[in-house]
């Protein structure tokens, strides 16, 4: 069988933690008999300046011609931010409906990490990927004159929450049975008691499910001070963008943390990609740490049903990151991105 991976490396350090991952994910799937094929997309901040568009307007399509999507990061510092994020990886989510991102965090042992006691820390966010805060509604009034007012309309529709609530909560039922709920329902009086009401219906279909609900602010806090109470967070797109960067601190930092935007239930390819943004400050320079990238890489296998590929991925990279000498230097280490990618594929080849 073989995998048709459509490959977005975009801007910054994306293309490097893209060249380090799309080897190690071939030689998974060789090791199991299967091929990999890739499809390299040139989309992203350089094709905007080129020709005015991060993608084609058809881009979805493009993706669609495929199994999955592996992408990088997306944004240089010469082009206005919203215009990547919205023309790219906004634009995908909400062309292919890929309803929820997927993002898990695991303190890996032999990584350092900045937070004391994160020892087993284990957990998952489930960040409704479509609406809220980042679905688009709004305008810019009397622009230009001083006065500018800029309006930015959060929605939360019964139908986004309840596929997402569907999801957190199944997946609560493959791990330890536990799920919160992260809203802000004190001070926003609309949306987020929506989204407590709809989810504890949802729950009702999962009685073996532990719901609480949970303030933002105060989970915020409760993600350093005890972590390892946490299992399957579910949050809407703003709360699930902030709170995966906390917790991928907790693991080691923004290099740590792998995602998944994916549509449960239909054959729409996921995109798979980084928490991390493109880093220019470091972009070129060959040291980001791929483990993000390779993390998603291990979901994309996964997902599409390689889980004997994916597990290899993971147990090489996770032996891997016990040595300190692969660690980039965002853990503390010398290593380079392509140093610590060509760690976990001989890794893998000599297990
Ligand atoms: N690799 C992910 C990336 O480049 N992210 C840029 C970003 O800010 N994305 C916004 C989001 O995830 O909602």
């Amino acid at each position: 069988m073989t995998v048709r991976l459509a490959v977005i490396p975009g801007d910054g350090v994306g293309p490097e933690v893209v060249a380090a991952t799309v080897p190690v994910l071939r030689a998974a799937l060789e090791q199991q008999g299967e091929r990999l094929e890739t499809t390299e997309l040139d989309w992203g901040g350089e094709r905007f300046l080129r020709e005015g568009a991060a993608m084609p307007a058809d881009g979805a399509s493009t993706i669609r011609a495929h199994d999955a999507a592996l992408f990088g990061a997306v944004g240089r510092p010469d082009v206005p931010d919203h215009e990547l994020v919205w023309g790219l990886i906004i634009g995908l989510r909400q062309q292919l409906d890929l309803a929820v991102n997927i993002r898990p965090v695991r303190a890996f042992p032999g990584v350092p990490s900045k937070v004391r006691d994160v020892e087993g820390v284990d957990l998952v966010i489930v960040r409704e990927n479509t609406e809220g805060e980042y679905v688009g509604a709004g305008g810019l009034a009397h622009a230009g004159t001083g006065h500018d007012l800029g309006i930015e309309v959060a929605v939360h529709s019964r139908r986004a929450i309840e596929r997402a609530a569907e999801h957190a909560f199944s997946l609560a039922e493959q791990r330890t049975g536990r799920l919160a709920l992260v809203t802000k329902s004190n001070a926003m009086k609309h949306g987020y008691p929506l989204w407590d009401a709809v989810v504890r219906e949802v729950g009702q279909r999962h009685p073996d499910v532990e719901l609480e609900i949970v303030l933002v602010d105060a989970m915020a806090a409760r993600m350093v001070q005890s972590p390892r109470s946490l299992d399957v967070l579910l949050a809407g797109n703003l709360f699930g963008d902030i709170l995966s960067d906390l917790a991928a601190v907790l693991a080691g930092g923004m290099g740590m943390a792998p995602s998944a935007n994916i549509l449960p239930g239909s054959d729409v390819p996921g995109v798979y990609e980084p928490v991390h943004g493109s880093a220019p400050d470091i972009a070129g320079r060959g040291i980001a740490n791929p483990t993000a990238c390779i993390l998603s890489g291990a979901m994309l296998l996964d997902d599409l049903g390689h889980e004997a590929a994916a597990k290899a991925v993971r147990e090489a990279l996770a032996a891997t990151l016990t040595t300190p000498v692969n660690h980039t230097p965002d853990l503390g280490g010398s290593a380079s991105t392509s140093q610590l990618g060509a760690a976990v594929l001989h890794e893998m080849e000599t297990r």
